[in-house]
């Protein structure tokens, strides 16, 4: 490390040597990967970590009923045979403190520790041509210079932060889901507010409405969600998949979604398989209704094709809560009024009958915007409402937040922020962006990440990347760049993907599509071929001397 006046300097003028080969920015679950990777192939690296502490997204998303919603068997690092003998999951799907002591146990297992620089936050990066490095600028003023970044900041690890009028002025206590306090948070006697009905909201409600004094749930936009069975692993069970480890990694890698066990993506694979809605009776959508409540009425084939379909369906779904919540006007006001598919799917535990207890209000703001938080609590256009504290669970900057946050300047001091936001989220195979030589990027736009196991997907990138370091050290070159034309020939193989589908349907607003951030350039950031399709064709470039991408000439070529 040098100070910032000298570090440009520093590249220059000594060996041409940086201070690290690779910067790894994050020390979440793809950061620890990478930190590791890079140091078993003798790289010598560094991973920049904002927080005090391993976790990434995991670390601060620890509001109450966090979980994940892929099975802890495959939401796991599958490259360490040792780590995934070794831990013990006790439920199949992992509540947000185990996967954080899982993360903790990863970091001390591999001794990431020493090379992780905590308390780091990097503000700034710039890319020298003539050095081939890059300089990075911490808050805290540091500066590192590094041939290679691998940016592992995360998809969903930036804030909105909510802009709602009168917020400083509250007089009771303000918590965020996404940034949630360590130590213990009580809603005993206290009457809570809630603002947001995503999958952290829905998992948050059933939790707080069982210890608060009255809970206020605040819905602009009410979610799908489907029921779904959290439990521990019975005795034995964990034993029995680890046994079949091989054969369960190999099924995941296989899968469509990265995840082979039952999720929500696999639900609606499989709705795929069904009958059409609008080619069944009235008593058959009734029974399916009756027998499979909310998943009876969304799950036929044509409701991701066909919008009558869907919106029959989104009425049946309707009839499905009103069998399960008994005030009628609740009932109503929590079907929703965008079409199923287009956000990202939302299990819970009991989320419906959350609104039958006698100390739960909602509050569907279609019927009346919030209009701003006073000193006691939230007004609305229908009402005011008293409040002792209130949780914003209103949603990321996903995809593109973390690195937009940051001052990134590329090859002629081009930067990152100017270029998504004038051309929208761009890059070659959700990896690398075009005219940002030697930095690569977990899971940018354009990877399968929202819409499948992020952990698959995670890992196969990073593989990746470290393969192509590797490649670079072993050739003697130094630069890499995703060439302008793959790039724009990824993105539009990936938006051609989407078009016409649910997944731009103006319905909706979601992090998927940017719509949930006020000036982001909306379009769906993700890639739906598939998970294998995906990592075959990142295979195929590397197979093909990184193709799509320019490669300075060796000094022997
Ligand atoms: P989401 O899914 O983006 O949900 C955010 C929620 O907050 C959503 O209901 C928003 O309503 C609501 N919101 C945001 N701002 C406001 C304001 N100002 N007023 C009222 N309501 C607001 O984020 P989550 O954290 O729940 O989930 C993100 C992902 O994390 C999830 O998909 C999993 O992959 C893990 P809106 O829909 O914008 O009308």
């Amino acid at each position: 490390m040098v100070n910032a006046d000298t570090a440009v300097a520093n590249v220059n003028q000594s060996s041409g040597e940086t201070d690290f080969d690779v910067v790894v920015i994050g020390a979440g679950f793809a950061g620890l990967y990478a930190l590791h990777r890079c140091r078993e192939m003798g790289f010598r690296t560094v991973s920049l970590e904002k927080a005090d502490s391993v976790g990434g997204t995991w670390l601060f998303n620890r509001y109450p009923g966090a979980r994940c919603d892929i099975e802890s068997i495959e939401y796991s690092y599958s490259f360490s045979e040792e780590i995934q003998q070794e831990w013990v999951w006790t439920e199949n799907m992992p509540a947000q403190p185990e996967i954080e002591a899982y993360l903790n146990f990863v970091a001390d297992r591999l001794d990431l520790r020493r090379d992780i620089k905590f308390t780091t936050h990097v503000v700034a990066m710039q890319f020298s041509d003539t050095d081939a490095a890059w300089t990075i600028r911490t808050e805290g003023g540091e500066i590192f210079t590094a041939g290679f970044v691998i940016a592992a900041s995360g998809i969903l690890s930036v804030p909105l932060e909510p802009t709602i009028e009168g917020m400083e002025s509250f007089g009771g206590e303000s918590l965020f889901t996404n940034r949630w306090p360590r130590d213990k948070v009580s809603f005993a006697n206290k009457r809570v507010g809630i603002i947001g009905t995503g999958s952290t909201g829905v998992q948050a409600i059933p939790v707080v409405a069982r210890e608060a004094a009255h809970l206020t749930v605040f819905q602009r936009s009410p979610a799908y969600t489907l029921p779904w069975e959290v439990r521990s692993l019975d005795d034995g069970e964990l034993d029995e998949m680890k046994a079949r480890y091989p054969e369960i990694r190999a099924a995941q890698r296989e899968h469509f979604v990265g995840a082979a066990r039952l999720t929500a993506f696999s639900f609606m694979l499989g709705m795929m398989e069904r009958p059409r809605l609008l080619a069944t009776s009235e008593e058959e959508r009734q029974r399916a209704v009756e027998d499979d409540g909310v998943k009876g009425a969304l799950n036929w084939s044509d409701v991701f094709t066909d919008m009558e379909a869907n919106d029959l369906a989104r009425r049946l779904y309707g009839r499905a809560i009103a069998r399960i919540v008994t005030n009628p006007d609740t009932a109503a006001s929590l079907v929703p009024s965008h079409a199923f598919g287009c956000k990202r799917p939302i299990i819970d535990q009991g989320y419906y009958e959350t609104y039958n207890r006698d100390n739960v209000t909602l509050v569907d703001l279609r019927k009346g915007a919030l209009k701003r938080v006073i000193p006691t609590g939230i007004e609305t256009e229908q009402g005011t409402y008293d409040i002792d504290v209130i949780i914003f669970a209103t949603g990321f900057d996903a995809m593109t937040g973390a690195l937009t946050k940051m001052d990134i300047r590329g090859r002629l001091g081009q930067s990152l922020r100017d270029r998504w936001s004038s051309d929208g989220a761009g890059s070659y195979l959700g990896l690398a962006v075009a005219g940002f030589p030697n930095m690569f990027v977990v899971q940018a736009p354009g990877s399968p990440a929202p819409s499948s196991n992020y952990i698959a997907v995670m890992e196969a990138n990073v593989e990746w990347i470290t393969d192509c370091l590797a490649h670079l050290r072993h050739r003697g070159h130094r630069t890499i760049e995703a060439t302008a034309q793959a790039q724009q020939e990824w993105m539009e193989h990936t938006t051609s993907m989407v078009k016409g589908s649910l997944f731009t349907h103006p319905s909706c607003n979601s992090w998927y599509n940017g719509g949930n951030v006020a000036g982001k350039k909306k379009m769906y950031m993700g890639y739906i071929a598939g998970v294998p399709e995906y990592r075959r064709r990142c295979d195929v470039a590397a197979a093909n001397g990184y193709a799509g991408f320019d490669i300075d000439s060796a000094p022997s070529t």
